[in-house]
């Protein structure tokens, strides 16, 4: 009775006090009760209802900056002149630098060259994990094992289930067993499968695809670096729609220097009619809202994520492509026809050893590229087709071999028309390149007023190389030119154009650079009365040259000039 009547008496002070422990209890950091109640991975924040994270390594970064040596911090570095003969010997073979990178650490320091605006970023705190695919046939040592520790390192370890080099076929003996030794040793996420004999990059791409366990399929070149956060912002599109396709920012790792700098701050993928890689502005709501992800038509085909999921819906990569070269176009008309979206991530940037030359040689003798176009062409762009052929008339005469497992993907999906790209993705494509050309203002040969034996000569010189020659006037291909309606001068049918880069007074160098429409140091005018050939908005520069030393530049315009004087063969009067 006398207990009952104590409890009675004390019960609310008992409640106080039970209830305060347990306030204690549950506000304590330490406590085991606290993440009972609420478990939360370190750094996650709540922003607008979603848990986000900052995926920087701040401590790698740290480390990063204590690196010294060549190429360290993404800089050019040069190979001693005593080593002059072994560099030619390995720029045969790659088509780059090679006995440079040997000197350059594996993980070389690069400086952060991204969007200011992607230091702050945040992502969702739960990606998808990712698999790294890379196709190889004879990369050289230093660049293949760069790309996959330069992926290894920048990426959040739980994030990156796995790495899988696919060796196409090589012959060189550094990339058999002492490439899977060196693997195992020390990156053993990594691993090679390796094919029974030279399947092209795009089956390669395909294998690797088949043995990836994670959630997202990543596909690099063999020459890659992949540079500070760059894995999240592949994966965030992905997390949010499994059917978007993601592209980092390429970025140029000099073949000759091994500097890495930027390309450019982004444009959007696209193609010309004769299916060259092109690119569009990126659009002015998109620039407005960088470095947020932005729609573009066509990726650049070696570097972009994707859900496995959707990939194998889209059925993977049409097999029938051989070796190399369409399979960019496939899966981009492939993604947006068949209700999926491609975007470019800013935040994510990745360099590429864009080769001087093309080391291999053609393993087979058919013409396997235009039969990849082709196929292509055939199962998705409906009629928009016989605009490519128009211009190539050669690729009609390939065999596509059967395509019934292509159309029956395009019919299974259910996907939209060709047309309904072109109106909804890739809108100002054609005004950009047009389905059908605008007549040249000039073209043919262009003779010299001055000497009339004398006729621009291209020598068959190629991109970055100076055009600095007169020769004998004749019909022959290396003595055709156009200036086209885009105001550009180029050797005919090229896509390099005569590019003055450093204007000055005298005797500027005209080079060969990629023809960009875009004006500017690609821009010429003729004067058929004055037959005078201007270079630039009339800025007083003229094309020149001397008769005695043949050579060829821009100079100041002088009307008493004979050496500026021009006839071209056609000019159209319209
Ligand atoms: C570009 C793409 C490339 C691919 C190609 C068209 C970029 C940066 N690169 O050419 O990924 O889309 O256009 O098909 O967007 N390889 C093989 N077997 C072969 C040939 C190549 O495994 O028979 C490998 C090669 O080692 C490399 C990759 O495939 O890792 C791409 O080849 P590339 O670097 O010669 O192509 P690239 O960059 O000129
Ligand atoms: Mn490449």
């Amino acid at each position: 009775m006398r207990l009952k009547r104590l409890w009675v008496r004390h019960r609310e002070k008992v409640a106080v006090v039970i209830f305060l422990a347990l306030v204690i209890v549950v506000m304590s950091p330490s406590h085991t009760f606290r993440d009972l109640i609420k478990r939360e991975e370190e750094g996650v924040v709540h922003v607008d209802g979603l848990r986000k994270k900052d995926y920087h390594d701040y401590n790698y970064l740290k480390i990063e900056t204590l690196q010294k040596g060549p190429g360290e911090n993404g800089m050019g570095a040069t190979l001693d002149p005593s080593l002059e003969k072994e560099k030619d010997e390995f720029y045969k073979v790659n088509g780059f630098n090679a006995r440079l990178s040997d000197e350059i650490a594996l993980n070389r320091s690069l400086k952060d060259i991204r969007h200011p605006k992607c230091k702050e970023r945040l992502y969702l705190a739960d990606l998808p994990t990712a698999a790294v695919i890379v196709p190889f046939h004879n990369e050289h040592w230093s660049t293949l094992l760069r790309t996959a520790i330069s992926a290894y390192n920048r990426a959040p370890s739980h994030l990156l289930r796995e790495i899988i080099l696919v060796d196409d076929a090589s012959t060189k003996d550094f990339l058999g067993k002492k490439l899977d030794d060196y693997l195992a040793k020390h990156l053993p996420i990594a691993r090679v499968v390796r094919l029974p004999d030279r399947w092209g990059l795009i089956r390669a791409r395909l294998e690797g695809a088949k043995h990836a366990t994670a959630d997202v399929l990543i596909f690099l070149d063999s020459h890659t670096e992949c540079a500070i956060n760059w894995l999240p912002p592949l994966l965030e599109p992905i997390a949010i729609d499994y059917k978007t396709a993601v592209c980092p920012f390429i970025d140029v790792v000099d073949f000759e220097t091994f500097e890495y700098r930027a390309q450019d701050e982004g444009r959007r993928g696209a193609f010309d009619w004769e299916f060259y890689y092109k690119r569009l502005p990126v659009l002015p709501e998109d620039e407005k809202n960088m470095p947020e992800p932005f729609k573009s038509p066509i990726m650049a085909g070696g570097l972009f994520a994707i859900s496995s999921q959707f990939f194998w819906e889209l059925g993977g990569y049409d097999p029938g492509l051989d070796i190399w070269g369409g399979e960019q176009y496939e899966l981009s008309f492939k993604v947006w026809q068949c209700h999926g979206m491609m975007v470019d991530a800013p935040c994510s940037r990745i360099g590429h050893i864009y080769r001087k030359f093309a080391p291999f040689p053609n393993p087979r003798k058919d013409n396997f590229v235009a039969r990849n176009y082709r196929r292509v062409a055939e199962v998705w762009m409906d009629e928009y087709k016989q605009y490519l052929y128009m211009r190539q008339p050669g690729w009609l005469t390939v065999d596509t071999k059967d395509l019934s497992e292509q159309l029956a993907v395009r019919e299974r999906n259910k996907c939209h028309s060709f047309k309904w790209f072109m109106e909804n993705v890739a809108f100002d494509l054609i005004k950009h390149y047009p389905l059908i050309e605008p007549p040249d203002y000039c073209n043919g040969t262009i003779q010299s007023v001055a000497d009339p034996k004398l006729c621009v000569d291209t020598k068959m010189k190629g991109q970055f190389d100076r055009l600095d020659s007169l020769g004998e006037c004749s019909p022959s291909s290396q003595f055709q030119f156009q200036l086209t309606a885009y105001k550009d001068l180029r050797p005919l049918k090229s896509h390099n154009c005569f590019d003055v880069p450093e204007l000055k007074d005298d005797r500027a160098p005209v080079l060969l650079f990629g023809c960009h429409k875009g004006l500017g140091n690609q821009m010429w005018k003729y004067d058929p009365e004055s037959q005078m050939i201007h270079f630039g908005h009339y800025s007083g520069h003229c094309l020149d040259c001397s008769t005695s030393t043949l050579e060829v530049y821009v100079t100041r315009c002088d009307p008493t000039s004979s050496t500026q004087r021009w006839r071209w063969s056609y000019v159209n009067n319209e």
